[in-house]
């Protein structure tokens, strides 16, 4: 690949370039479906837990009817390494360990590092969801059956053959900043569906959506650090691209989410809208950490900042048990917006002229990155959005 593909490709991974994504990486080993349900407008803040309001990504060419089916009776994680089985885990244990109060719920967003559109009328069109995900920290098991704690990484695996995997020391970090990842049952409040992974899925916060294994079976604590899983070495193929080694380490290990920015009204590229004031809706996320600021420029004019949610409104609108899920979330004792959770923002345009109008829209983070017209790391950091519509 030269560099000039590569640069092409790495825009793609930051947001859109979903032909280029479909050339390169549809073919034979992926399978990307989306329903649309949500109407153009404010992204609400959490996504329903039905399916269908969530996007659905395979990575293992697994359609949604073929999707595993796993009682979670039937379900168990073997956990091994390199010398046999370690440990075998089933549902009741899970539940055991949820008696004894060490299950944990916390805001996640879940995002395919292959994007849609940032533009879209809906959250599924641009892969990104969010919601409350409940569970057991996978340290807890690990602890419990004596894994290795100076091991290199965890190998992943769900009951599709889709494999990943997780660096020990990520796996076995127990505080709330960073939140440890999880053993997933629950989707906001409920039982984890069959399309989102259930009975259980890995869940781990600041990773892209291919680590969080769903229907996860098979957990290999290992010495070799060597890079490994579905994506890993197959979509983000090592030996077809130009991949530095640092690009190899973020997709392989960190993993982090980049930061990015989704727009959900205006509800497509070119959309037509009723004038003369506009509003303008989306999203922000920035891997780990908390997105600071969101900043729009119309026609090339300076930028302004958008209005994030409110932490307060949020929050009451969710119905009581979610919310008492929220409250008890290691989360709610830190500054809003979350670190690792989006932050959905709007802004009125106020007395808009009739005809096209364009927009730029970019995110920063705590750290001060932002997202940039151009930008070299866009495993890190996506191009800012550029939307154009026009006022009728
Ligand atoms: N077992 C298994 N887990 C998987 C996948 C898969 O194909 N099989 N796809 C991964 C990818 S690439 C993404 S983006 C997320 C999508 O999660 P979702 O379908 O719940 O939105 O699941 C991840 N976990
Ligand atoms: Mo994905």
């Amino acid at each position: 690949m030269t560099s000039g593909t590569r640069r092409d490709f790495l825009k793609g991974l930051g947001q859109g370039a979903i032909a280029l994504v479909g050339v390169r990486f549809l073919s034979g080993c992926e399978d990307l479906t989306f329903e649309s349900k949500l109407p153009g407008g404010a992204l609400p803040f959490i996504t329903p837990a039905e399916d269908g309001s969530w996007y659905w990504q395979s990575g293992n060419g697994t359609s949604k009817s073929d999707a595993p089916r796993i009682n979670k009776d039937d379900w168990s994680l073997e956990i091994r390494d390199d010398g046999g089985t370690l440990g075998t885990l089933d549902f009741g244990d899970l539940q055991t360990y949820a008696e004894q109060g060490h299950d944990l719920s916390y805001w996640k967003t879940m995002r395919c590092v292959f994007s849609g559109s940032p533009v879209g009328s809906t959250t599924t069109s641009s892969w990104v969801a969010n919601g409350i995900f409940g569970g057991i920290p996978l340290y807890h098991v690990l602890q419990d059956v004596g894994a290795p704690s100076d091991a290199a990484k965890i190998r992943t695996s769900g009951a599709d053959g889709f494999q990943s995997n997780i660096p020990m020391a990520r796996a076995l970090e127990e505080g709330t900043s960073p939140l440890p990842p999880l053993l997933a049952y629950q989707l906001n409040g409920e039982p984890l569906s069959r399309l989102r992974g259930g009975p259980v899925r890995l869940v781990i916060p600041e990773m892209w959506g291919y680590k969080n294994i769903k229907w996860l079976d098979r957990l290999t604590v290992t010495d070799d650090d060597a890079i490994f899983g579905t994506y890993e070495t197959v979509q983000f193929d090592p030996e077809k691209t130009a991949w530095s080694e640092a690009d190899q380490r973020q997709i392989d290990h960190s993993a982090e989410i980049a930061l990015a920015s989704v727009v959900s009204q205006p509800s497509s590229i070119d959309a037509e809208v009723a004038g003369p004031d506009v509003t303008v809706a989306g999203a922000s996320f920035a891997g780990g950490q908390r997105v600071d600021s969101v900043e729009i420029s119309l026609d090339g004019g300076p930028f302004e900042e958008a209005d994030f949610a409110e932490r307060d409104d949020v929050l009451d609108a969710l119905d009581p048990h979610l919310r008492d899920l929220a409250d008890r979330s290691p989360q709610s004792d830190q500054e809003w917006p979350y670190p690792g959770v989006w932050i959905t923002w709007h802004k009125v345009l106020s007395q808009l002229s009739t005809g096209r109008h364009t927009l730029a829209i970019r995110a920063s983070d705590a750290s001060g990155v932002s997202q940039s017209s151009s930008t070299d790391q866009s495993l890190e950091v996506a191009e800012q959005v550029e939307v154009s519509f026009k006022v009728i």
